[in-house]
């Protein structure tokens, strides 16, 4: 055609303005092979007493104890001690990623990986990275989390949506009952010694944690990440962590094969995704009826909670879920070019659309402290 081609004052696309990067979410652009993954390890650990106090050391780790296994189903009372004998944890405080910065601090001369490994490194908490997983299944909530990079390494931490801030404020009491029921139940199910015996008399208090930190990689992003972990089972096959790490869940009784099938494509979903990120090899359920009592366990292995849904059109896939961390990853590695504690990349996600970004300087959203980064730049 005459003219085709032909160079006009200006070109048409010079006037488009340029397109924001973004990741899109849908499940059918990650399937594929399952990526490296390398077998999470433990760098160490710390605890959070009942004052929320860190401390470098497994103080606050509880032992797995099951109820004797004499025939007898367990009888367990989750709303006993509610709400006298309930310490919840002030979720006004955000306690970004300070924590485990206080942990890396302590220990950035003795990683293992050889210096520099750090500067190449992701460092965040593992609850992070299991929302990253299950993102392209997630039709409901929505997530913000902050990136900056500082001397290499990329540092995320999550933010509360508005939408997340607001259900909590207005959580109906039910849903707070629920949340001290998790709770209960592990106070059930754990004892302070190996060897002890449970005591259910005592207070919960939710202050209280005992955090893994693991090394791991994704593809090609080295990850140091830790979670909260319930308890060690002294009589595990394996005494080396966090082979010997239980999981304690609960869950509605189930009834009907409906009820199974969501149970299987939600939350084993999340049970999953929150224990094969750190290597935690079971995960112990506790089913309670509608008065609130636990009446059967059952434990999960991790590596085979994926069969429940292998052949069901609309289950979840491990490789979908870790092809799209990678892919989140790798994108977050790209925008955070440039080196500075104060300027945050916030990526924002809701269901139904692709991952955003948008940039930011100092408060709200800066996130390293101003002790980190000063006794890291010594
Ligand atoms: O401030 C925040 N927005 C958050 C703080 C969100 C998520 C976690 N945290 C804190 C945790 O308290 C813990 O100290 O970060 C640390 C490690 O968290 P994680 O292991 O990375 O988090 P996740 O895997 O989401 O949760 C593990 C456990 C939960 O067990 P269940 O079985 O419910 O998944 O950590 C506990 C809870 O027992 N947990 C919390 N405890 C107090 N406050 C919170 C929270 N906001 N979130 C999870
Ligand atoms: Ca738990």
């Amino acid at each position: 055609k005459r003219g085709a081609g032909k160079i006009e004052v200006a070109e048409p696309w010079n006037k488009l303005p340029l397109l924001a990067p973004s990741l899109p979410t849908n499940p059918a652009l990650y399937a594929g092979p399952f990526p490296f993954y390398r077998r999470p390890s433990e760098l160490g650990c710390f605890s959070l007493d009942a004052q929320r106090q860190y401390h470098g050391d497994a103080r606050a780790l509880r032992y797995y104890c099951p109820p004797p296994t004499n025939g007898q189903s367990p009888n367990f009372d989750l709303r006993d001690g509610y709400p006298d004998r309930y310490r919840p944890r002030d979720e006004e405080v955000q306690e970004r990623l300070d924590h485990l910065l206080c942990w890396v601090l302590e220990h950035r001369g003795r990683l293992e990986g050889g210096p520099g490994w750090l500067a190449g490194a992701i460092v965040t908490w593992r609850g992070h990275l299991t929302k990253l997983l299950t993102t392209p299944y997630e039709r409901q909530e929505g997530w913000q989390l902050a990136a900056s990079r500082f001397q290499g390494t990329l540092y995320l931490s999550e933010v509360e949506t508005p939408a997340a801030r607001d259900q909590r404020l207005t959580r109906p009491p039910l849903l707070q009952e629920l949340m001290y029921m998790g709770y209960k139940f592990e106070q059930y199910m754990c004892a302070d010694k190996p060897g002890g015996s449970t005591d259910p008399s005592g207070e919960v208090n939710t202050n209280v944690a005992f955090c893994s930190v693991l090394r791991s990689r994704l593809g090609n992003h080295p990850l140091l990440f830790s979670g909260e972990v319930d308890c060690i089972d002294p009589q595990a096959p394996t005494a080396q962590p966090p082979s010997c790490y239980v999981e304690l869940k609960t869950s509605k009784e189930m009834h009907s094969p409906g009820q199974r099938k969501s149970f299987y494509r939600r939350k084993l979903l999340k049970w999953w995704a929150q224990s094969f990120l750190p290597g935690v090899p079971n995960v112990v359920a506790g089913f309670r009826n509608p008065e609130g009592f636990v009446c059967s366990l059952k434990t999960f292995r991790t590596m085979e909670m994926f069969e429940y849904v292998r052949n069901d059109r609309d289950g979840w896939n491990p490789s979908v879920c870790m092809n799209f961390c990678a892919a989140f990853l790798s994108f977050a590695q790209n925008t955070v070019v440039q080196d500075d504690p104060r300027l945050v990349y916030l990526f924002s996600w809701e269901p139904g659309s692709p991952v955003t970004v948008s940039e930011h300087r100092d408060a709200p959203h800066a996130f390293l402290p101003t002790w980190y980064v000063e006794a890291m730049t010594q």
